[in-house]
């Protein structure tokens, strides 16, 4: 999943592609780069981030998925928690929903029920403007793994379908590096809850902290995790460099192949 973040504020790639043209261009290049999605968002949720209004956050996306959908029928992720970006974008193309917010918003469960397309329901502790102020947990992957077996029941009882879900730790959201890195460790335990599992590790906070690296020097920590991650049974990788992060998958698929 290639991320495509519409934002002037996002902690990795900030005003980058504030343009309709400069994010067009970026979608073309990580889908020649070997995306099997495109995660676009139109809100920051970095920590520290404020919340965007529905027309800006609008004005940001849709034109943009539109404009995907002319060239390309990739899969498109509409990373929003309001509802009303969720159904514009469903109908301007996107096919799947990513909520860090496990769809706990207003009338987003029922909103994302009605449009019948897969969910990303994603742990978050606090919220992305005070999440990682004092992050505390007695068993931080029982409290996850137990929080998103809950989402997973709500989003059921809402008429989701199982194979419809996907879930996501959460890894930066609420966590400090310990947090992080004891979630990865036990990813595997996550499959237990019978949906597929997305990371997103990318250029990351955490990475920075251990290489003492800005976020644009985190390729190489990036890759490492990515690697790890899909060793240890994450289905979907969220992540900013497509190209590099493809060839270090295809290594890993490799090793599966051989008895
Ligand atoms: C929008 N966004 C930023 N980081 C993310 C992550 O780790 N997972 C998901 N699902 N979305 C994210």
């Amino acid at each position: 999943m290639g991320v495509i973040n519409t934002t002037p504020d996002s902690f990795s790639d900030g005003g980058k592609f504030d343009s309709l043209e400069k994010a067009f261009a970026h979608a073309r290049k990580l889908i020649a780069d070997g995306a099997d999605i495109l995660d676009i968002g139109g809100e920051s949720t970095r920590p520290g981030a404020h919340a965007v209004d529905l027309e800006e956050e609008l004005r940001r996306t849709i034109p943009l998925i539109t404009a995907i959908r002319e060239i390309s029928d990739i899969p498109i992720s509409i990373d929003s928690n309001k509802s009303d970006v969720m159904r514009a974008a469903v109908e301007a193309g996107a096919s799947i929903i990513n909520s860090v917010w496990a769809l706990q918003m207003d009338d987003s469960l029922q909103v994302a029920a009605e449009l019948e397309v897969p969910v990303c329901l994603m742990h978050m502790q606090g919220t992305p403007a005070t999440m990682q102020h004092n992050p505390v947990y007695k068993n931080v992957v029982a409290e996850v793994k137990a929080f998103l077996a809950a989402r997973i029941a709500a989003a059921v009882d809402a008429g989701i379908g199982i194979d419809q879900i996907i879930i996501d730790p959460g890894f930066g959201f609420g966590k400090t590096i310990e947090h992080n890195l004891l979630l990865l460790k036990s990813l595997g335990e996550f499959r237990e809850l019978g949906v597929r599992v997305l990371a997103g590790l990318s250029r990351k906070k955490m990475i920075g902290t251990i290489l003492d690296k800005p976020a644009d020097q985190r390729l190489y920590g990036s890759l490492s995790l990515a690697v790890m991650a899909a060793m240890l049974g994450a289905d979907i990788l969220r992540v900013h460099d497509v190209a590099a992060t493809a060839d270090a998958l295809a290594m890993v698929a490799a090793l599966g192949r051989v008895a």
